[in-house]
């Protein structure tokens, strides 16, 4: 079973990767290079592939901005099966941006630091991926810096997030009390997410006003941040992507100690690393729900509901033992019933709760990936194990599909697998599991 698997993940890669050295999450519905997809991506290739694994990073660094920024979409290539395009995004408004690429001018979690780390470990600390990580770990050093500048407004060492679509969880439910404080004009487009996949596995029509409208807010400020914060409607701390900044900067850290010198920037990384942990758990961790939830800054308030990315923090080494007992009690409590796959991407007592859209409940990969190193981490070896089976069991049954309905016994459809299928994190981070 296991090299079968093996063999079918490798093809969903090397289909989907591109002449221009990149690959695409998933053929018609993401046609482009998106951020953090291109980290996971890279594990997977790094254990049959390591030219190829460099090449996903590298061409997505390419694309970074003079102010350190990384797009969460880079568009190398034209393609009219995505909407919105670079035509809707217009990242040349902003002045530091990548003048080689179109780009989206919002980013996504920062997980390149610990994805050198971890190709580092997969190549056996090979020459060649040690001289690649010393031609770019500044970039990524500098991607760091960008966000202690510009997007850590109350300098607690949390960064922010301005969109959605920043987060890498969509349409969680978690965002509908965003939704709530805002009225966005009906916008008329064409949906192609759509043409690909069943709308009810899709965010609706009215999400998409609201997503576009917080785009059209950011481009009038030509993707300045300070007037994004003054002025976006979403202005939040995620503490999915803290903990990945947390991660990272810890990657970073190591990396330099083995590269030798760069002292100043390890001192500097080890500051905001200390900073980062403290405001995570001071401001994030809600001891009622007992894990790590949102904080909306522009209304000033922690948004109560617990989510997969509330367990991401021990990935990150940012709880205490104590907080981590805490975390694990209410991930069984809550997503731990034995009639479910680990781990639904929300709440599953919450009345928000569904299992077959997108962000608002079912299981995703990436997800389980963190969660399994976090749980180990912190040595919760048993419940790290179910995590890693869970997954490799729903991609055996249902194939390498975007996300997976967490009901171990589902009335609704045949499969468990739902979104964009031949989906290239699932199979690249199933390589990564398995090797
Ligand atoms: C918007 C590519 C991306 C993932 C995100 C996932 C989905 C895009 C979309 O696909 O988002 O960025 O159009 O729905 O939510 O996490 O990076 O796979």
């Amino acid at each position: 079973m296991k090299e079968k698997l093996i063999d079918n993940a490798i093809q969903v890669l090397e289909r989907n990767f591109q002449e221009g050295g990149f690959t695409i999450p998933s053929e018609g519905l993401y046609p482009f290079q998106w951020k953090w997809d291109s980290g996971f991506i890279a594990l997977g290739f790094a254990h049959y592939d390591l030219k190829k694994a460099m090449g996903e990073i590298e061409t997505l660094m390419d694309a970074q901005w003079e102010n350190g920024f990384i797009p969460h979409i880079v568009f190398h290539n034209d393609s009219d099966s995505y909407f919105p395009g670079p035509d809707f995004h217009q990242s040349h408004l902003h002045p530091q941006a990548s003048k080689k690429y179109r780009s989206t001018g919002m980013t996504q979690p920062p997980v390149t630091g610990f994805i050198l780390e971890r190709l580092l470990e997969i190549s056996g600390e090979s020459h060649e991926m040690l001289d690649f990580i010393a031609k770019h770990i500044d970039k990524v050093y500098h991607n760091h810096e960008y966000f202690y500048t510009h997007r850590d407004l109350e300098k607690n060492g949390l960064v922010y997030i301005y969109h959605n679509w920043e987060s890498g969880t969509d349409n969680s439910p978690i965002w509908d009390d965003i939704w709530d404080t805002m009225d966005p004009p009906e916008y008329e487009f064409e949906r192609r997410d759509t043409t690909h996949v069943d709308p009810a596995q899709r965010p609706s029509k009215r999400e998409y006003d609201h997503y576009l409208y917080i785009i059209d807010i950011a481009k009038k400020y030509n993707y300045d941040d300070a007037k994004i914060a003054e002025h976006s409607p979403f202005l939040v701390l995620d503490p999915l992507f803290n903990a990945m900044l947390i991660r990272s900067n810890e990657a970073l850290i190591k990396l330099y100690g083995r590269l030798g010198g760069n002292e100043d920037k390890i001192s500097f990384l080890g500051e905001k690393q200390a900073q980062s942990i403290a405001g995570l758990n001071s401001k994030l961790f809600n001891e009622d729900l007992g894990a790590y939830v949102h904080f909306d800054l522009r209304n000033n308030k922690q948004l109560l509901y617990v989510c997969s990315s509330s367990f991401t923090p021990l990935y990150a080494g940012a709880p205490t033992q104590e907080q981590a007992k805490i975390l694990v009690n209410t991930l069984m409590d809550k997503f731990g019933d034995e009639g479910r796959y680990l781990c639904a991407s929300f709440d599953p007592t919450h009345e928000r709760f569904n299992p077959r859209k997108y962000w608002r409940g079912p299981v995703w990969i990436n997800l389980n990936w963190m969660l399994h190193h976090g749980l180990k981490r912190y040595g919760f070896t048993d419940l790290a194990q179910r995590v890693k089976n869970d997954s490799l069991e729903l991609i055996d049954n249902n194939g390498f599909f975007e996300y997976f309905d967490s009901r171990k016994d589902n009335p609704d459809a045949e499969k468990n697998g739902y979104g964009g299928d031949n989906f290239s994190w699932s199979a690249a981070l199933l390589i990564d599991f398995l090797k």
